[in-house]
């Protein structure tokens, strides 16, 4: 996508607009480290997704400083320049309390919302005391962003589930802003949806927003259904749009993508080919089939289901063993909660399990890597591999699918993909897996793994073109398109010419 063209659509539509962008997490962190302080991104979808594009269009982004250092970095209004070494940007940062970050942040949004909206209905923990700070960290955020518009005509782009208040409070303090609102994760269907209490509110505050985005048509629609039998509302499945309280919002399906020249050229940099002999000579990949898996570690994205599977293949395809390693890179997440420490301790316990058996054969089948990597070393690995799995029990769309395909400059690799991925509506080229079905599952690493070289390149090649030309650019444009396409006034219904006698 040409970045120019987003910048016309911009000057054209929304020419004296200041854009203003809010998610929880903010895309740098400063922290005190033992090397001394870093200024680094994190593991984090929406963040990763979302830099690129402030980097080209410019503005203010409002995000929670959760860094130790964060606010020795800032200016008098908490503002920092970003990213540090060449700055394109200005991040607001907002500052939480202990308590507001207990409630709000690892208790609403992450042991409420989080499970809620991947169907997981047993994680599930809802507190009223969450709720309540959940309203007033929200009332907060939409506090600073009134504060950075100051009275000017803005585009206001607000991210994901920990923000779902904040277009309704908006609009109810600010006239003639247009709003935003891109939900990265799934919506759950009528049944599951139901479950949450305070369900109504929470709807209205989405529908504050003009425009509302979810990853799939899936996800759309189950939020026109949901806000249909809850809500007195208009809902036209047609139009995909809903009227409340003389409020018009649309909701599309916007499915997010990533920076494909990016990935694509580092891949085939001199440093990666440089870092690629070395890992091919540590891990001695002359004869041996590497396949890779690059996840936060969360109980969302089905590690333990994967790491059985891959139990279940060695056995099945005795053939592998020695010639098979898997490197799992699992980024800690959320590790205040006690979930995700269980979910670790689950992963490093199978994996040394599966690893122990195979001792004596004197092959290591499993590598674990539960750090943070840069995007250097990351590309690397995604060159490196054979065959990528990822095996999200559910997911609103998953990008490390996406930076896997366009790292393939040499279309050797292939994929493995969930079909309860978003990615997967898309990835009709990979190899589909269910990673509630072991048995399945082996199977399909088992046909990735045989499938000819000049099969994988065939649909290799398909995925990547498709990426290159849907990459966050795109994604952007089209967003952006779309509410332009809202300024426009509607063409007055031919209902009095309709009447006319003739
Ligand atoms: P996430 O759940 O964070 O995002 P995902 O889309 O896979 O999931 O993005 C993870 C990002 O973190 C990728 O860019 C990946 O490269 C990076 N990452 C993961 N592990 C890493 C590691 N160890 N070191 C370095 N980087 C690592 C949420 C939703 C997704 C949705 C995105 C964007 O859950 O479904 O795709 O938002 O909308």
């Amino acid at each position: 996508m040409n970045k120019r063209e987003i910048a016309n659509l911009l000057e054209n539509y929304f020419p004296d607009n200041k854009l203003i962008l809010l998610s929880n997490r903010q895309p740098y962190v400063h922290k005190a480290t033992p090397r001394g302080f870093v200024c680094e991104m994190q593991a984090g979808g929406v963040a990763i997704a979302l830099d690129p594009v402030m980097k080209m269009v410019g503005g203010t982004w409002i995000a929670w400083g959760s860094g130790n250092l964060d606010r020795k970095f800032v200016d008098q209004k908490d503002r920092v320049k970003v990213p540090p070494q060449d700055p394109k940007y200005t991040l607001r940062r907002v500052w939480l309390t202990e308590e507001e970050v207990e409630n709000y942040y690892l208790g609403f949004s992450n042991r409420s919302l989080w499970p809620w909206a991947h169907n997981l209905c047993g994680e599930v923990v809802f507190r009223r005391k969450f709720w309540n700070f959940y309203k007033k960290v929200n009332q907060h955020f939409t506090q600073v962003a009134l504060d950075e518009i100051e009275n000017k005509k803005s585009v206001i782009w607000v991210n994901d589930y920990q923000l779902a208040l904040v277009p309704q409070q908006l609009r109810e303090k600010s006239k003639g802003q247009m709003i935003i609102f891109f939900w990265h994760i799934p919506w759950p269907n009528y049944d599951v949806f139901c479950i949450l209490p305070n369900r109504k509110e929470f709807l209205e505050g989405l529908l504050g927003s003009d425009l509302l985005g979810f990853h799939t048509s899936n996800f759309c629609q189950n939020f026109l259904t949901c806000v249909e039998k809850e809500l007195e509302a208009e809902v036209d499945f047609e139009s995909s749009t809903v009227r409340f309280k003389d409020h018009i919002t649309k909701v599309e399906a916007f499915p997010i993508s990533i920076d494909f020249e990016y990935f694509s050229s580092l891949a085939g940099s001199k440093e990666t080919r440089a870092m690629l002999v070395k890992l091919r000579n540590r891990f001695k990949l002359d004869n041996t089939i590497l396949g890779l898996s690059v996840d936060r570690l969360d109980y969302t994205k089905g590690i333990p289901e994967k790491l059985k599977a891959l139990e279940l293949f060695f056995e099945r395809y005795p053939r592998y063993q020695g010639k098979f390693i898997f490197v799992q890179i699992a980024a800690p997440s959320r590790t205040k909660i006690k979930a995700y420490r269980e979910l670790r301790e689950e992963v490093i316990k199978l994996v040394n399990q599966i690893n122990q058996k195979y001792e004596k054969k004197n092959w290591q089948p499993l590598v674990f890597i539960n750090r943070l990597v840069d995007h250097k070393t990351l590309s690397v690995y995604y060159r490196l591999a054979d065959l990528a799995i990822i095996s999200s029990v559910r997911d609103g769309m998953n990008l490390v699918a996406k930076e896997f395909i366009a790292s393939q400059i040499d279309q050797k690799g292939i994929l493995c993909l969930s079909e309860f991925a978003g990615a997967y509506e898309e990835m009709e080229h990979s190899i589909p897996l269910n990673p509630y079905y072991t048995e399945g599952f082996a199977d399909a690493i088992n046909r990735a793994i045989e499938l000819p070289l000049e099969r994988k390149k065939e649909r290799i090649k398909k995925m990547r073109n498709y990426i290159k030309e849907y990459d966050i650019y795109k994604w952007t444009y089209d967003i952006f398109r779309s509410l332009s396409q809202m300024l426009i006034p509607k063409p007055k219904k031919d209902f009095d010419e309709a009447f006319i006698p003739k």
